[in-house]
């Protein structure tokens, strides 16, 4: 049966960021995806002034429609919102499709770099907050890990285990997993750590670091890595796929801040992810 996944997040037409990462990314693996958009951005907000659209009313009637037709999901993934104003509308997505094994992965998209986002409020944070605990998987960066955990966000290289065994015990779930993107454990190398519900200790999956920095690569790597949990790989599989799937995309990606701004060039390596996931 083909696996279907619901993405909950904004289309940024420019910048290779939200849905435009993530539904080529399932996609490319067999993946059936429904999008259910947050927001229509000319730009995502690394540019100065997009134009934006909020979609919250339609998000409302798009989930009203829905109830009237069968449809089912194995995944659900919640990442851009643009305010807690969405939180109900996504609670009612949950409600009506977090179920019969359907997966809930939350991205809790607050900020990067030890900086929340301009919009990110205390209502959105906690909001973020009740979606991880109902979570089956929740990936937040260094960043929002801190904020959900109301620590500081520390510089520099770093052991993921405190923060891992905090963010699982967040979710409120025994069965519930954890991983933490833009962890450097080693100098020089940069990738994620998860834990899983039956491991005292996280698995770390690195790659070299490349210099730079850009938008979306925290949308591609829980796309990557989703893809391949749906596909039947395990957890820390996953996390080192994903983490090599960035890898491969970034190799020859521009670090001029201004061309960065553009996205990571990640559609030549959708080849390689595919055969990655696909020949086990
Ligand atoms: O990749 C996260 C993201 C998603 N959507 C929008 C953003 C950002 C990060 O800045 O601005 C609109």
């Amino acid at each position: 049966m083909q696996k279907h996944a619901l993405i909950i997040q904004d289309i940024s037409c420019v910048g290779r960021c939200s849905l435009l990462a993530a539904l080529p990314v399932f996609n490319a693996c067999g993946i059936r995806t429904t999008p259910l958009p947050t927001a229509l951005l000319s730009t995502h907000t690394a540019f100065d002034n997009p134009h934006r659209l909020d979609l919250t009313q339609d998000m409302a009637q798009t989930l009203a429609h829905w109830s009237q037709l069968p449809l089912r999901f194995d995944l659900i993934h919640v990442g851009y919102l643009a305010g807690a104003h969405q939180l109900p509308a996504v609670q009612r997505a949950v409600d009506a499709y977090h179920r019969d094994g359907a997966l809930l992965c939350v991205d809790p998209a607050m900020g990067d770099w030890g900086k929340a986002y301009a919009y990110c409020d205390d209502a959105l944070l906690e909001g973020f907050r009740g979606l991880c605990a109902q979570a089956d998987l929740i990936l937040p960066n260094r960043t929002e890990a801190a904020m959900l955990l109301d620590t500081p966000y520390e510089k520099g290289p770093d052991s993921p285990d405190k923060l891992l065994h905090q963010l699982r015990a967040l979710t409120g779930r025994f069965d519930a997993s954890a991983v933490i993107t833009g962890v450097s454990e080693q100098d020089g190398y940069i990738g994620a750590a998860c834990l899983t519900p039956d491991a005292t200790i996280p698995h770390v999956r690195l790659a070299p670091q490349l210099k730079g920095a850009w938008p979306g690569t925290g949308d591609l790597f829980a796309a990557a890595l989703e893809t391949a949990l749906l596909l039947d790989h395990s957890l820390e599989d996953a996390c080192g796929i994903a983490v090599g799937f960035l890898y491969q995309c970034l190799q020859n990606a521009p670090t001029d801040h201004k061309e960065a701004r553009y996205g990571v060039p990640f559609e030549g390596a959708l080849g390689w992810l595919r055969k990655r996931i696909l020949d086990n």
